[in-house]
Parts: C-alpha cells; structure tokens; sequence
C-alpha cells in the first residue's frame, strides 16, 4: 500500500519536473505565463463577476496546457521519426495549430472582458498618482521581458528527464551542399574515414544523395552528400537538382563547401544561402582547398565575402584532400547532435548496397578516363553479383550504358583498349573495397539521350520516390 502512494506521489514529481522543463526551455510557455500572470494583477482593478473569473482562469489554464502539451508532441515526434519523414513536420504543425486557436480565443475572452476605457483611465491615474506602484510596474514589465526572452529554447540539447526517459545517445542529420567539384564529396570521405562517394575533376560527379555515417561514442552524424547545385539542363539534373533541395530542407544543418580561390559569390551558392534562409537552417562555411592556396589574404577576403551574405554558425577553412581542419570542423558539427537513437549501426559507413557502390567505382573510372560530354552521358548498372560458394571470388557483370553510338566506341576505345583500362582500375578498387578478389565483366550500351527520358533516368537507380 505504502509503494503505491509512493508511485502516486512520485507522478506529481514528475509533473512538477516537466513543468520546471517547459519554463526552463519553451520560450511561448514563459510567455503564456507572463500574459496570464498581468491579466490577473489587472483583473483586481474591474469588479468581475464569479464566472467570470472562471472564465478567466479557465482560459489561462487551458493556453498553458496545450502550450505544454504541444511541446510534448513535438519533442515526442522529435525522438520518434527520423527526420526524413515529412509527417513529422505536419504533426508538430497541427499541435501548434491547437495552441494557436485557443490563443486566439483567450485573447477575444480579454478583449470582451477588458474593454472598459472608463477603468482604464482610472487605472492609469491609479498609477500616475502612485509613483512607486508605477515603478514597481515598469520593473517588473522588464523583468518579465527578460524572463521570456532571457532563457535560450533548449530544445534541442535538453537533458533526459524522468531519469532516463530521453536516450543517452546523440545525432544530427548534416547536409553537405555547394556548387559542382568544390569538394563535397572528398569532404564526405574524409569525415566518415572510407571512401563512400565517388570523387572526380569534372563538375557534377555526385548524382543522387550519399548517405555517410560517422559514430563517436554517443554522437552519430549522418552526413548527406548532394549534387553540385548547378541549373538543370536535362531531366536527370532536374532530379540531381530536387535531390540538394530534398536534403535542405531534411536535415539539422548544413555545411556550405565553396573553393577557397574564386572571385565572387555565385548564384548556385546564393541560391543555397537564400534556402538557408528560408528554412532557418543553421550553416557552417567550409572553405576548401586551402592547401591550394599561395597567400593566406585572399582567404581573408573570401570569409569576409560570405560572412557578409549570411550569419554563418562557422567558418572552417579546410582541406578535404590533405584532411587540415576537417576534425575541428567535426567537432562543431557535433554540437548539432540533440538526444535520439542512432540511425545506423555504430560500425555503419554509409547505407549504400554493395552493387550501387561498385557501379559508381566503375562510373568513377569512365569519369577519370574519358574526356568532355562523354562521362556526363553514362551511367552503370550491375547486372549481376554472384559470390561462387568457395568465397574465392565474386563475379560481378556490369553494362555502362551510354547515350550515342560514337560516344560506344570512344568508351570501348582501339581494340578495346580504353574499356580495358577502365575494367583494370575499377576492378583494383572494387577489391579493396570488398576485400575479395573479383571477377568484374563490362559491356556497353547505347540508349539514345536516356539522360532526358523518365523511365530510363528510373531504371538506372535515379529514383524520385
Ligand atoms: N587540391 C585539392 N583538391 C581537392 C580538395 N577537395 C577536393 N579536391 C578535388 O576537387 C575535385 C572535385 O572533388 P569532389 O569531391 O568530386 O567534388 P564535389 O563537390 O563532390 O563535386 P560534384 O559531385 O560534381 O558536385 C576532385 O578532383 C578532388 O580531388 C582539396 O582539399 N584540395
Ligand atoms: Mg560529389
């Protein structure tokens, strides 16, 4: 009997510690409260019915409530749905929707019963004739403001409550974005300590979204790499194009990539830093290819240029090449890790499958080998991925599909030769990469501007859904 008056009692300090939480972190409930508190100092000077007192009360109460209780839901759906899940937003949209309609309601309810400009005008010479009340009252309207706006919303870094009901366990979701061949993707590989993007020198390697993993201890980071933002000129860079601004506006943070030697701000990166904007996303400027650089000025110049176009969180001059910098930006970016599940397994890299990562070592290849429009018109499927039950070896056959004929025999080469060389070097990586040797097959095919053609763009992995 006595454990379960114990348990009873033990509920009411439980509500009291998540009403200290939302006064400590909910910046709308403190000021709520503050609303609530001078309408009732205000209400003694206006000879206010019983019921209506109730009305006034009860209206107060229920504002706090669903203030409360939006914060609960959102912090709920916070820690259950991965932050891809577009409903999450949705739901925490409707909880505030709630909130704001009995907002509007308590304030109609003042209205009504306040509208009185003959006790106003007594009122205000109550004061006028009271200096110290009317001290008192400035004093405590700054007090109050300070009360609202002082505390910072904590909502993202909150400590557990009920002791243990929030994980132990931390991660952020990180956009890598920026214009073409900045170093994204070399960024991506560096942070996460493998080789999970393709990397090349030409503009608009990186096609779809590239998920990266990287675990320490408690903080799980989930990189995404995106495409260069540059302007769609076919259909398969409308898709590359929706893919940066789908990362956007899923993630906790971004980190802005741009070179460290170039003239001005350009319109991919202001595009970038207006959808900053929009979303209040907060952004680091990471400033590669510093070990490119012969005078440290310009570099000067270059931070000033962009610190200028937007209040970014940080800026990290860096090296994706050489690695300068790259853990000190790691370190900021785990200050965007709030409490939630780690999303991947803590030994996770990337949740590419085997046969997406090997098709785009070999595009990788044609990439590095092939010059012009040629590379930007292939794309890779694997056909077949078959480990022969010894283990020895796995066989793999891949088609490079290209989009014109002379494009197939650039790609094929004299006697074979440029395929050849491709095959060589992809089945090199892809070896060390699966840590078995293989037996890699490549054949060529044409179909013509597939790059413009839905049902092609679909069937070689670039997927909308
Ligand atoms: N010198 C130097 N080169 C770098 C650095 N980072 C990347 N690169 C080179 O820049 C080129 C582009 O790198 P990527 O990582 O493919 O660039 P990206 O931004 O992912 O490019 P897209 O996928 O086309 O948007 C490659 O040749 C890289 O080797 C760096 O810090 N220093
Ligand atoms: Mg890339």
């Amino acid at each position: 009997m006595s454990g379960n008056i114990k348990a009873f009692l033990r509920g009411f300090v439980y509500a009291a510690k998540g009403l200290w939480h939302c006064i400590r972190c909910e910046r709308n409930f403190r000021f709520h409260m503050v609303a609530g508190a001078y309408v009732l100092y205000f209400s003694r000077f206006f000879a206010f019915e019983k019921s209506e007192y109730v009305a006034l009360m009860l209206t107060i109460a229920l504002v706090l409530a669903l203030e409360a209780v939006n914060s609960a839901i959102e912090q709920a759906v916070d820690f259950i749905c991965p932050q891809q899940n577009p409903l999450a937003g949705r739901i925490k949209d409707i909880a505030a929707g709630a909130v704001l309609v009995c907002a509007i309601f308590a304030f109609i309810i003042g209205v009504v019963l306040f509208f009185n400009p003959a006790v106003w005008g007594q009122i205000a010479q109550y004061f006028v004739s009271r200096p110290v009340s009317l001290v008192l009252l400035a004093i405590s309207a700054v007090a109050a403001v300070l009360f609202v706006f002082g505390p910072k919303n904590k909502k993202k870094n909150q400590q557990g409550l009920n002791g243990g009901f929030m994980p132990q366990t931390k991660s952020a979701f990180i956009a890598i974005v920026g214009k073409p061949n900045v170093g994204k993707s070399s960024l991506l590989n560096k942070m996460v300590g493998e080789k999970v993007a393709i990397v090349s020198n030409k503009p608009q390697t990186t096609r779809a979204r590239i998920t990266g993993v990287l675990t320490r201890g408690e903080t799980q980071l989930v990189f995404i790499d995106t495409p260069g933002l540059h302007k769609p000129r076919t259909k398969l860079s409308e898709y590359m194009v929706k893919q940066v601004k789908e990362s956007v506006a899923d993630v906790d943070a971004a980190v802005l990539v741009v070179e460290a030697q170039g003239e001005g701000i350009t319109k991919a990166e202001q595009d970038l830093i207006a959808s900053f904007e929009a979303l209040h996303l907060p952004a680091i400027l990471a400033i590669n290819k510093t070990d490119l650089l012969q005078n440290k000025e310009s570099l000067m110049a270059r931070i000033a240029l962009f610190a200028n176009a937007f209040s970014f969180d940080a800026v990290f001059p860096i090296s994706a090449q050489t690695g300068d910098n790259v853990d000190k930006l790691i370190e900021e970016l785990s200050k965007y890790a709030s409490p939630s599940v780690h999303f991947f397994d803590d030994d996770a890299m990337t949740d590419q499958p085997e046969r997406v990562i090997v098709a785009e070592i070999i595009r990788e290849k044609l990439l590095n080998n092939l010059n012009e429009e040629v590379p930007h018109g292939t794309a890779v499927v694997v056909e077949s991925f078959k480990e022969r039950e010894d283990g020895s070896l796995i066989d793999i056959q891949a088609t490079i599909y290209c989009e014109k004929n002379t494009h197939k025999g650039i790609i094929i080469g004299k006697g074979g030769a440029m395929l050849k060389k491709v095959g060589s070097e992809a089945r090199l990586e892809i070896e060390r990469f699966l840590g078995v040797k293989i037996n890699l097959q490549c054949w060529v095919k044409v179909k013509d501007d597939w790059r413009n053609r839905e049902s092609l763009i679909k069937n070689f992995g670039y997927n909308n859904q």
